[in-house]
């Protein structure tokens, strides 16, 4: 396995092989199988442009080759910024078949965190789009570059200025005898990490099984048209069953890079949607859009929700609204899925956010001693299984603490479950605002702040809020006059943060309440700012 990745025990290997979880497939075969039984059926729709699943093949193909012909060879590195365009698929594919890692950055990403991506996977390439939503990404590649000495190559999706277009990566196809199943197929972003974001390593073996058992959870089949919603980067719309899920199944992806119910409708009309996954806050914009978006949305049969949790008042208008079903997700990048399933009844839908997938997701929930909770009662959702990670990509330390000694990873989710095996998600231990399915790492933010000149001391706590779920609050002691909530975020924006981690309010104190122990109490911060009580955990 890759340096600085933690394998399986063996008698996990051997039980989940066994088990018929690990098969031996890779992803780029997984592609591969499919263009053989169905090569002329439409696999991807980007605007104008579809492709079948052969053409989708072929194209993989030619572009590991013209990777290869770059100097780019297995288990190096790739740090891919792409947001929701076709290139996407064969470039990952063409990854997969070198056995070349693509590490999965967020287009919302900026220079903080890309130059941190980039160092932590010592990433010899960079993929990006040339201008999105109004943002030039060759600008931010070429300080990335200046900082980041392992990066010998920027590839660029249009116009590549004094960049490699990805279009002309591109040679005749090979033979490559590719990676092994249970080598690591790609870096996915935690989003539920203490301090500097985490990449998490999933395993061909691994995550093969985690869209295998999506897609059947999901009923996926070949007459699947599946929308990209979110940003295809993310675990969701990547392989929950999402666009991996549907190539599974032999569907057809559609590729949507405005999620606005505008302009996702117009899709769902015009191509014949038959599910999507959305977070949260979209599914509240597009329940009240489809009162004057005029769209005809009957193909739509299911919306997953999922990344935060869903109001069970909004959870209960998706059908009467959308005219669709609802499943409801809660999944993370480090493995474990939990679904409601097609067939559950009303409540469960409504109420829960589903069960594990998989027979052999050990799930314990547990007190603050690790000690296992009887059901119905809150604990920390602790879980191993055949696709949840048992460690963190070059993070021993604090693989220690994120892992129990048994292999558990501590999920730092407060959950309860029903006697149906059911889960609803009640909070959290961990230090993440989650907004709205955006996660914030507190921590990282918290350190930014600290070095503001105009800032003694910094403490984030989450809001509640209708839409989102929660906002961020940084409560600040100043040093001197106080800086405004827009300064501080030009400071932030200055630094290359992303800006879905800016804070959405500012408050400034004299001082913090203490726990017993003198740390922030938090709790209590949150109360203080908002009157009420914090809107997690
Ligand atoms: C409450 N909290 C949830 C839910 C995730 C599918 C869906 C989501 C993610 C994801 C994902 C939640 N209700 N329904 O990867 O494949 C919070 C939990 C969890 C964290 C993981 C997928 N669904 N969460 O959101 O890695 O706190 O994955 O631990 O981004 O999101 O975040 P992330």
């Amino acid at each position: 396995m890759l340096s600085g990745c933690v394998d399986w025990p063996a008698e996990f290997v051997d039980r989940y092989r066994a088990a018929g979880y690990w098969r031996g497939e890779r992803l780029g075969e997984m592609l591969r199988t499919r263009a053989r039984a169905t090569p002329a059926r439409v696999a991807v729709v980007d605007g104008a442009r579809r492709w079948t699943y052969h053409e989708l093949d072929e194209r993989a193909d030619r572009m590991a080759a013209g990777l290869r012909r770059l100097g780019i060879a297995a288990e190096q590195r790739v740090l891919v910024q792409l947001p929701n365009i076709a290139e996407f698929l064969p470039l990952c594919f063409a990854l997969f078949r070198i056995g070349a890692i693509p590490v999965l950055a967020l287009p919302a990403h900026r220079e903080t965190e890309i130059v941190h991506l980039a160092e932590l996977s010592q990433a010899v390439a960079y993929v990006i789009a040339d201008v999105h939503v109004g943002f030039d990404y060759r600008a931010l590649a070429r300080s990335v570059c200046k900082r980041v000495a392992s990066l010998r190559h920027v590839l660029v999706v249009g116009d590549a200025e004094e960049f490699v277009p990805l279009s002309e990566v591109d040679a005749p196809a090979e033979i490559m005898a590719g990676p092994d199943a249970r080598d690591v197929a790609l870096l996915l972003l935690s989003g539920g990490t203490t301090g500097a974001p985490k990449l998490i390593p999933r395993t061909h073996d691994d995550y093969v099984c985690n869209v295998r058992l999506s897609a059947d959870v999901t009923a996926l089949d070949a007459r699947t048209r599946y929308l990209v919603s979110l940003p295809i980067a993310h675990n969701f719309a990547l392989g929950c069953p999402g666009a991996l899920g549907t190539l599974y199944a032999g569907g057809t992806v559609v590729f949507c890079k405005d999620p606005s119910p505008e302009a996702a409708f117009r899709l769902i009309e015009q191509e014949k949607i038959t599910v999507t996954a959305l977070i949260p806050p979209l599914v509240l914009l597009w329940l009240e859009a489809a009162e004057w978006v005029q769209a005809d949305l009957s193909s739509l049969r299911w919306i997953q929700a999922g990344g935060a949790r869903l109001k069970a008042e909004t959870a209960a208008r998706v059908r009467p609204v959308l005219g669709c079903g609802l499943q409801q997700v809660y999944g993370m990048a480090e493995g474990l899925l939990n679904f409601t399933r097609l067939d559950d009844g009303e409540s469960a839908v409504i109420n829960t956010q589903g069960r594990p997938v998989a027979e052999d997701d050990e799930v314990r929930i547990v007190d603050a001693s690790d000690v296992e909770v009887a059901d119905g009662e809150v604990g920390e959702l602790q879980v191993r299984g055949p696709y949840t990670i048992r460690g963190y990509y070059r993070a021993e330390e604090y693989n220690r603490r994120a892992f129990t000694a048994d292999g558990f990873y501590r999920s730092g989710d407060l959950v309860r479950r029903l006697a149906s095996g059911h889960l609803v998600v009640e909070g959290r231990s961990k230090d993440v605002i989650n907004r709205g399915g955006e996660k914030v790492p507190v921590e990282e933010l918290e350190n930014y702040l600290m070095a503001h000149p105009a800032i003694r001391d910094v403490a984030i706590v989450g809001v509640p809020d209708a839409t989102m779920g929660e906002r961020t609050c940084a409560c600040i002691i100043a040093r001197g006059e106080a800086p405004t909530l827009a300064e501080v975020n030009a400071y932030l924006s200055r630094l290359g943060v992303a800006a879905f981690k800016l804070p959405d309010r500012l408050k400034v104190l004299e001082s913090f309440p203490q726990t017993s122990v003198g740390k922030v109490n938090k709790r209590a911060l949150a109360s203080q700012v908002c009157g009420a009580s914090p809107a997690m955990s």
